[in-house]
Order: C-alpha cells, then sequence, then structure tokens
C-alpha cells in the first residue's frame, strides 16, 4: 500500500537489478570519514581508504554550494501560502528552509488544516464551558484565561495526513502561551463516573467539503492531558492566536496529532467511560494508526506521535573540485527526542549511522546533516530509521517518510 505508493509513477531505481554488496557499497560512496566508517562497521568489512576520522561539516567550510535539488515524484504544490475555503483550506509550510537559527515557523506560514468557518462570526467564543459530569460547571472567560496565560514552550504539530505529496508541510513549530488543561478540568471537580474529558471547538460552516467532516471534538483520560502537558493556548509565537489558528482558545496536545489540536474551542466537557469516539476521532482512525475504527473512545490508542525523521533540503556542492551532495533533515516526535539516527540511500544498501545527529531537547526539531557523494548517477530513494528506546516507530517502520531524488551529476 504504501510501498506500493513510493514506485508507482515511474520511479525507477538504478538498483532494481541485483548487485553485490561491494558494489553497492561503492554506489553510495559516503564523504566524511565517520560516516563512511560507520557504513562499514554495519556491513561488516573495512577498507583501507577510511580509517581516518573528519569533521562531517569540516569541507563544506572550503567548498561551494551549488544549488539545492527538489525531490522526486512530489508534485508541485503552493508552499507557504493558504489556498481553499474553511474545511478544504490548506497552507503547507516549507520545510526545506529551515535552518537551526529559523527553526520557528513565522505564523503567516504555519501549515492550516481547516481555516476559520465562514459563520465564526455567529459562534459565542468570549467563554468556554467546562461541564459534563462535574459538581462545578464553570464558565471560563477567555480574557480571564488570557491573563492567566503562560510560556507553555515549543512545540511541533503534526497533522495526521501529512504526507509526501505535499512535501510533509502539514507541519510546524511555534512557541506557546496558554493554560494548562488538567487544573482547569480538576477544579470543575469531576464525577467519579468522569473518566474521560471531551474538548470541542465550533464547527459550523458555510460550505460543504469535499473531503473532510465538520464536527471537530476529541476525547482524553485526565491522565493523557496531564502526561502530554495539554494546555488552552492563546498565543503563537507571542502573538494573539489567529483566527485561522482557532482564536481565541485553542487545545494544545504536544506530541499528539494536529487532529487532537481543537481550535475555536467552546466546550470542555467531562464524560462517562463509555463515551462513543467523536466523529473527528473516527474520521481520523486509520492516520493515527488505529487498528479500526474504534466505536468507544476508551478503544482508541493515544494519537501520538511517535519519533520520525526526513531529509528536507538535498544542497549540491563542489569541493575540491568533486561534487558532494549533503543531505540535511530534522528529527521529531516520540516522548523523548532519538538518540540515534541512520540513513540508506537505496533498499539494498545497510542502513549507515548519522554521525552528525544531535538530539534537541527544546522541543524544536532536531537538525542533521549527512554529506553523499553518490558514486552513480540515478534515483535513490532515501530512508531513515530512528533509534530511541521503548518508542514505537510506526511510520518509519512501513516507510511512510521515504524521498527520492534523482542525482544527475556526481
Ligand atoms: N475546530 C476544529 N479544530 C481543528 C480542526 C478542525 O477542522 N476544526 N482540524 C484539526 C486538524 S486535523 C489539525 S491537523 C489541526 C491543524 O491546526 P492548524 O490549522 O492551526 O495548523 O487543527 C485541528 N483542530
Ligand atoms: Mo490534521
Amino acid at each position: 500500500m504504501l510501498f506500493g505508493s513510493q514506485t508507482r509513477g515511474g520511479v525507477k531505481s538504478r538498483f532494481d537489478r541485483v548487485t553485490s554488496r561491494r558494489e553497492l557499497l561503492k554506489g553510495s560512496l559516503l564523504a566524511g570519514g565517520a560516516l563512511l566508517l560507520g557504513l562499514e562497521e554495519s556491513a561488516g568489512q573495512s577498507s583501507a581508504t577510511s580509517r581516518h576520522s573528519i569533521s562531517v561539516e569540516e569541507p563544506f567550510a572550503r567548498g561551494r554550494k551549488l544549488g539545492v535539488l527538489e525531490f522526486a515524484n512530489e508534485a508541485p504544490v503552493p508552499m507557504d501560502r493558504a489556498f481553499g475555503a474553511e474545511l478544504d483550506c490548506r497552507l503547507y509550510t516549507d520545510l526545506s528552509k529551515l535552518t537551526p537559527k529559523n527553526a520557528v515557523t513565522p505564523v503567516r506560514d504555519f501549515y492550516i488544516r481547516t481555516a476559520a468557518s465562514q459563520l465564526l462570526s455567529e459562534a459565542n467564543l468570549s467563554c468556554v464551558k467546562v461541564e459534563g459530569l462535574v459538581r462545578h460547571t464553570k464558565s471560563l472567560n477567555v480574557d480571564e484565561l488570557m491573563k492567566q496565560a503562560k510560556p507553555m514552550g515549543l512545540h511541533i504539530m503534526e497533522c495526521a495526513g501529512n504526507d509526501r505529496a505535499v512535501h510533509f508541510g502539514l507541519m510546524s513549530l511555534a512557541e506557546w502561551t496558554g493554560v494548562p488543561l488538567a487544573p482547569i478540568v480538576e477544579s470543575a471537580d469531576p464525577a467519579q463516573n468522569a473518566s474521560r474529558v471531551l474538548v470541542a471547538g465550533f464547527d459550523k460552516y458555510a460550505n460543504t467539503s469535499r473531503t473532510s467532516l465538520p464536527g471537530a471534538s476529541w476525547i482524553f483520560t485526565l491522565d493523557e492531558l496531564k502526561s502530554a502537558g495539554a494546555f488552552l493556548a492563546t498565543e503563537m509565537n507571542r502573538e494573539p492566536l489567529s483566527t485561522d489558528h482557532g482564536a481565541p482558545i485553542r487545545l494544545v496536545v504536544p506530541g499528539w496529532y494536529g487532529c487532537a489540536c481543537i481550535k475555536w474551542v467552546n466546550e470542555i466537557r467531562a464524560v462517562a467511560d463509555d463515551a462513543a469516539a467523536t466523529s473527528q476521532m473516527q474520521e481520523y482512525a486509520a492516520r493515527t494508526m488505529q487498528t479500526d475504527v474504534p466505536q468507544l473512545a476508551r478503544d482508541y490508542q493515544p494519537a501520538i506521535v511517535d519519533p520520525a525523521a526526513i531529509p528536507i533540503r538535498i544542497e549540491k556542492w563542489v569541493i575540491d573540485g568533486k561534487i558532494v551532495y549533503r543531505v540535511v533533515g530534522i528529527s521529531w516526535g516520540g516522548r523523548r527526542p532519538a538518540e540515534a539516527l541512520e540513513i540508506r540511500f537505496n533498499p539494498e544498501e545497510d542502513y549507515a549511522p548519522v554521525a552528525s545527529f544531535q538530539p534537541n531537547r527544546t522541543g524544536s526539531w532536531s537538525f542533521w546533516t549527512q554529506s553523499w557523494r553518490p558514486r552513480q548517477t540515478g534515483s535513490y530513494m532515501i530512508r531513515l530509521q530512528v533509534k530511541t528506546k521503548g518508542e514505537r516507530t510506526r511510520r518509519m517502520d512501513i516507510g511512510y517518510y521515504l524521498r527520492i531524488v534523482d542525482i544527475t551529476e556526481i
């Protein structure tokens, strides 16, 4: 299924034929001694040419950048520009420009999965109700929430529908301000049988969507809200939330897919353990890797983002008269940042460690780079493996984040 989409559309690997390991090693000779060493270690071979270790970045200091390659088999789509209305609106963030210094997505480029309803002015969003199975029903005044709001740090948000067709642009990073949600629920004194919390937002639209169901709401356990550090967000990048990103109040559940991060929040409801899964949860069942479409919220696995990594840009350099490529990428997801990365340039190769990888613990992306000297021209399928103790990597395991590049000059 997923692998099918990788090879559909005439991607021809020059490694389709059976090739010997030695040939493959030559086929993707990696510049940078440390890297080459890693490759050979995993291949169980040694070579006379690679016993010196040099810094991965050092050669680029004396090189010249010729340009940046496009990824192959990714149809052109508008980037950093919103198009479409309401549920069919999209803005894809151009991740290819990311650098460690410019890692935070400016609000105007932050991805949009659903734009504000044209009926939003009809909604009363001046307060958020806390109700359902609670002893003290509450009405949280939005101005009050804004006053209580504190810095909540850097968090990446990724749409569960993020994929290669949109250059993985349904993913962005912002610095958030808000109010933790779990204490708000607790202060309403949930009844004994209120084991779950539904968060709902305004979701009536003027237009019927071609692809999405209206009605955004998600059900969590209180423990999930606590352990994720879920908060009602009031600001993004120290600016009041924009309308399209859920103003005045949206939910942010760090480490969960964007579909759980309800915008235009108007209701927080304590519900019983046997509460039905919401239509939004059901719509996103496959994309959040549920095994079927759960009827009950309690049968729904937490919609968390597993550790993942992608290349975001392939730079072409000339160093000492030779063409060298530099693969720049990011890693994100998981309860803790990845401990190590491995990269592979074609299915028949072994994975090699990404020597430059350093986990970032600030909530930002972890950046990595890999220098690469393909020995042959042709099409390469770049795939990574993320190593984090005790974490599943479901999407990485099925090649979901694979990217293809056509090398025409070596
Ligand atoms: N009310 C409401 N909230 C919503 C949605 C929606 O359609 N309606 N879409 C969800 C999905 S699928 C995603 S990925 C995120 C996207 O948030 P963003 O558009 O601010 O990036 O919002 C979530 N919150
Ligand atoms: Mo999404």
